[in-house]
């Protein structure tokens, strides 16, 4: 829905406060995204305690990234910054809808039935594997104006939230396969080492 001109003029009055940038591929994306087997992704993120210009600039450049990777999330430790922040763009062919950003997210309930989706992940290029997780979550969560925000999803939403956040734990959906047989095969068809998915039973 097209912002009234009082809106339009409010924003160019605050400065551009939002996060939104053009959601095309870029030749050269301003953060490159580490992949399976680099110790940033292993790493847990840290809080963060003020929600400044510092932080949107670096949702900005995720979000750059991210679009020019097709990807549909990103999360921060995946750029090598342990922050609690990631971003999310179900919609990336419309160029109006604008992006979720979640400072600090905290999942506040599950819902009790689960599903399976065939996950991928920007950190680990052309695996494709089944991964189960609850199919309802809530979610506490700073926007990126710093004013607190909760949130109830389900579906691809509620899929991509869980899958970023483990992001910010140090895990990546491989932790959770079960299927070992697809799981090696995957892998060893990209050259991953399967000796870089951590166990989390
Ligand atoms: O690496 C990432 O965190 C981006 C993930 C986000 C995601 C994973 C599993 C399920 C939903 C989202 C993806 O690589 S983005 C690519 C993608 C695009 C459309 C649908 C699913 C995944
Ligand atoms: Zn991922």
């Amino acid at each position: 829905m097209a912002r009234s001109f009082a809106q339009l003029a409010r924003a160019a009055e605050q400065g551009n406060r939002t996060v939104q940038v053009p959601k095309e591929p870029l030749e050269t994306p301003p953060l490159p995204i580490h992949t399976l087997g680099s110790r940033e992704l292993r790493t847990s993120a840290r809080r963060i305690s003020k929600v400044d210009e510092g932080i949107r600039d670096l949702a900005r450049d995720m979000l750059r990234s991210m679009y020019s990777a097709q990807g549909i999330g990103l999360a921060a430790p995946q750029v090598g910054v342990h922050k609690q922040l990631l971003v999310i763009d179900l919609d990336i062919e419309e160029a109006s809808t604008p992006p979720l950003v979640l400072i600090n997210p905290e999942i506040t309930a599950f819902g009790s039935s689960l599903n399976t989706y065939e996950e991928g992940c920007l950190s680990i290029p052309k695996v494709y594997l089944n991964v189960v997780r609850p199919s309802i979550v809530e979610v506490s969560y700073r926007d990126e104006l710093g004013r607190p925000k909760r949130l109830k999803a389900d579906g691809l939403l509620a899929r991509c939230i869980q899958h970023e956040m483990d992001h910010l734990n140090g895990v990546l959906f491989v932790d959770r396969v079960t299927d070992e047989l697809s799981l090696n095969e995957g892998l060893k068809q990209q050259g991953f080492d399967r000796r870089d998915v951590q166990s989390i039973r």
